[in-house]
């Protein structure tokens, strides 16, 4: 019997995959830090604050594999992305260490490499830089899960999601657009290979704009399916006023790149 832990999992991305999981291993453990309803066949429902270390001891004890979307999505104060993200992620290492998990899935992001000019194509070796202090604990989270590897042999796909929504809401989307059947395909992927190793992997679609190249892990053999381009003419997207001097423009990560420091 296999028990797929979903950390995160009463979030936008964590209700998707609570769906598109539903049935695909024996148990589908979610979990959040908020209400997550009634349980369904196939689930069972652990609150927990993933700062809290006893509670994902007792949280990550039966998983086979952690999909590890809990956490602070955006930029916030340090302190609570200190709680949240930080120990949150040093906490599941810990517990998977300790409880014998041998894979996870952990939801990096493309602000941990946001301040990269759009010109540059990256790869899985591109250096980290971090557009955010949130950035910065997606950073440490991908370090976090190499040492893990390293040193005690606990796998992990660190996927740098680049904006997974319905449809892109800005022109930067469609070159950072993720489709949520792409991103289930991924999760399931990520679980199914033999060997995964550490990999990192840039969580997007096939867009007809990229910065992002995969080749590095085509050993994993995901390929994605969607495109942003059927969305190139929306009426909301041709609108933008494209100023090429904003860094909102000139660099990966957008907003994230361009806004001041959080605690000013
Ligand atoms: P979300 O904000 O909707 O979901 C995150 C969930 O984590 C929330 O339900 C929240 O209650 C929970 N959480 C926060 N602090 C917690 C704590 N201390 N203990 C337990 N649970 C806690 O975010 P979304 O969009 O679903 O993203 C999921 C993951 O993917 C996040 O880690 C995010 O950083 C990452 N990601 C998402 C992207 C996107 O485009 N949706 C892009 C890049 C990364
Ligand atoms: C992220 O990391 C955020 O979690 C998400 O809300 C979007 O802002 C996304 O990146 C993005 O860059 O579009």
């Amino acid at each position: 019997m296999s028990r797929v832990l979903l950390t995160g999992a009463a979030g936008m991305l964590g209700t998707i995959l609570r769906d598109n999981l539903n049935g695909w291993q024996s148990i589908l453990r979610l979990s959040d830090i908020k209400n997550l309803g009634k349980t369904r066949d196939g689930e069972e429902i652990i609150k927990c604050d993933l700062s809290n270390i006893d509670k994902v001891m007792d949280l990550v004890d039966g998983c086979d594999y952690i999909i590890h979307l809990g956490g602070i999505s955006i930029e916030d104060s340090f302190n609570n992305i200190l709680e949240a993200n930080i120990k949150g992620a040093y906490n599941i290492y810990e517990a998977a260490r300790k409880k014998g998990v041998k894979r996870i899935l952990f939801a990096s992001s493309n602000h941990a490499i946001g301040f990269h000019k759009r010109e540059d194509m990256l790869d899985a070796n591109s250096p980290m830089r971090p557009d955010s202090i949130y950035g910065l604990s997606k950073c440490f989270g991908e370090n976090l899960a190499r040492y893990y590897f390293d040193k005690f042999g606990i796998e992990t796909a660190s996927i740098r999601i680049g904006s997974s929504f319905p449809k892109p809401i800005n022109r930067r989307m469609l070159a950072t657009w993720l489709s949520f059947d792409d991103l289930t395909d991924l999760v399931k992927k990520i679980y199914q290979i033999d060997r995964l190793g550490y990999a990192v992997i840039y969580g997007v679609s096939d867009n007809k704009q990229k910065w992002w190249d995969n080749s590095l892990t085509s050993y994993i053999g995901w390929k994605p399916n969607d495109n942003s381009q059927q969305f190139e003419n929306d009426a909301k997207l041709t609108a933008e006023i494209n100023n090429h001097d904003d860094p909102a423009i000139r660099f990966q990560g957008g907003a994230f790149a361009a806004a001041g420091h959080f605690e000013d």
